[in-house]
């Protein structure tokens, strides 16, 4: 494991200011807030902190919008153009938009490009392609009457979005609000502000009409709060903890019956056979945990590993943590940057401590690495059991925890018994033990001898307390629509 040091280096920052209805303006309070770079802990500017009045005066250009603007007069070919066109200019400042990416959130460049942007642009490039093709049907009911069905969009939709892969989320909700006509007011996380303004200059070039797609920096309980409880907001969409997911839907029947779809937390299986191929299940299982530094909501963070290869394969997972490359996320042979922020870093350490105050056996890491940002060691607990606060709760670092099972139906219980239901990952050769898995684990996207495959065509999103709704694919487009049946007489 190395730490370089980390030099600064030169990103082109983008806006800092709220977009409202196609401008830049500052907050009503004229209030700011720093961004920090989570590798060295200092500043990288300040952005307007939006609040209650700011979200009221963004809701009002995303209404106005809708109901008299230009966007509710254009064709859904024309929107899909202007998705198709915002994807290239993304394309063509991919760069710029990678290296924003990880200052501001602290990822891998590689990552930030090689992952997220191309997810980013495909994103869009697929809701681009939905715009023209949300229809309804005719419907044969008795009488004399035609009867059809209509895909309205939803309205004024509120997207709050989390930290862990600022674009990539804000291309998740942008792209099939706007494909289906929605318009749309987002609340970006306060951590990381910056590449979604960037993205909202790009969708002013692309030519998206005034008060389609606002975009506000702020805090939760303020800005995000004040989105979720606004009467004329319709529809509520958030990725986040499943804390914040219960405020959120408490607001909307507080409120206005806003519709909710929920991303949350996880605590996902990923399950690993004794007759898998050990190399490819044991890299496989690292990335699972590792990827992101740990922060993703459908990481394999409770690795079940039979008992048969179970010495076998702690000992490798151990030797690979310890050469995976920790540092400056701005050197090409990094593998793990820092956590997003001090919040995160203290709740990894303090999960770190509760893993050991519980009796797991923690084979490698658990320390700060360097004296400045938030980098962790990559850290394996073994001996782990299903009911440790390590194997319950949501750590979002990287913390890899290895429970030893004996057979299908001990880990097919195991597995189950998690408030979570998110994703799930089983590795072996057998396929009837795969399809036994992927049957029977409650979670809402399971990977057979793979894991983190995404692809804006397969949905995503969670059973149990991770979620409500889907994400990507034709699946989610439904949760931006009503519809709306017409019958007329003959
Ligand atoms: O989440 P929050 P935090 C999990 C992960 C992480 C934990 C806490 O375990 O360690 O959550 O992270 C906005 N009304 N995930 O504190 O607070 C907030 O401003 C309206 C999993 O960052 O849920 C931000 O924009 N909005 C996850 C967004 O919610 C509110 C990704 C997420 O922040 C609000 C991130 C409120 N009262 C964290 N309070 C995933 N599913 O991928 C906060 N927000």
């Amino acid at each position: 494991m190395v730490i370089a040091s980390v030099p600064e280096k030169q990103v082109k920052i983008g806006p800092t200011q709220l977009l409202i209805n196609n401008e830049w303006v500052n907050s009503v309070s004229d209030r700011r807030f720093e961004t920090i770079n989570p590798a060295t802990g200092e500043t990288i500017c300040e952005v307007a902190e939006a609040d209650a009045p700011d979200v009221d005066k963004a809701v009002q250009a995303a209404r106005n919008a809708f109901t008299t603007g230009e966007w509710s007069k254009m064709s859904a070919t024309r929107r899909g153009e202007l998705l198709y066109k915002l994807a290239d200019l993304i394309e063509q400042n991919i760069d710029e938009l990678a290296r924003l990416e990880t200052l501001d959130n602290g990822k891998p460049l590689s990552d930030s490009l090689n992952a997220d942007l191309r997810l980013v642009i495909a994103c869009y490039r697929y809701y681009a392609g939905w715009a023209d093709k949300v229809q309804g049907k005719t419907i044969p009911i008795n009488g004399p009457y035609f009867c059809y069905t209509r895909h309205e969009p939803v309205g004024v939709v509120g997207q709050i979005i989390p930290w862990n892969f600022p674009l990539l989320m804000q291309a998740w909700k942008l792209g099939p609000a706007l494909a289906t006509g929605n318009t749309v007011v987002m609340k970006t996380a306060e951590q990381t502000p910056l590449s979604a303004l960037r993205v909202g200059e790009l969708i002013i070039e692309a030519g998206f009409p005034p008060g389609v797609v606002n975009i506000l920096s702020g805090y939760g309980p303020t800005a995000g709060a004040a989105i979720s409880h606004h009467m004329d907001i319709d529809k509520v969409a958030f990725t986040g903890s499943t804390e914040v997911g219960h405020l959120i839907m408490e607001a909307a029947a507080k409120s206005n019956l806003k519709r909710v779809t929920l991303e949350l937390g996880g605590k996902s299986p990923n399950i690993v056979f004794a007759d898998a191929d050990m190399d490819e299940a044991i890299q496989g299982a690292h990335n699972a945990l590792f990827f992101n530094q740990g922060q993703c909501c459908n990481a394999g963070s409770r690795l079940f590993v039979e008992e048969k290869c179970y010495d076998e394969f702690v000992a490798k997972s151990v030797e690979r943590a310890k050469q995976r490359v920790v540092g400056n996320p701005f050197d090409s042979n990094t593998q793990q940057g820092p956590q997003v922020d001090k919040d995160q870093f203290d709740k990894v350490m303090s999960y770190i401590e509760s893993g050991m105050r519980e009796g797991a056996q923690m084979l490698c890491g658990g320390n700060q690495v360097g004296d400045r940002g938030y980098f962790i060691q990559p850290t394996v607990f073994a001996d782990v059991r299903n009911d440790m606060k390590i194997a319950q709760e949501e750590i979002f670092g990287p913390v890899m925890s290895i429970i030893k099972f004996k057979d299908i139906d001990e880990v097919i219980h195991l597995a189950n018994t998690t408030m979570y239901g998110l994703a799930a990952g089983v590795w072996t050769k057998d396929i009837t033990k795969a399809l036994a898995i992927a049957n029977n684990v409650r979670a809402g996207t399971v990977w057979v001898n793979c894991y983190h495959v995404f692809d804006a065509a397969a949905p995503f999103g969670g059973f149990k307390q991770s979620g409500m709704g889907r994400e990507l694919g034709e699946y989610c487009l439904e949760h931006y629509t009503e519809i709306k049946t017409v019958t007329v007489k003959l």
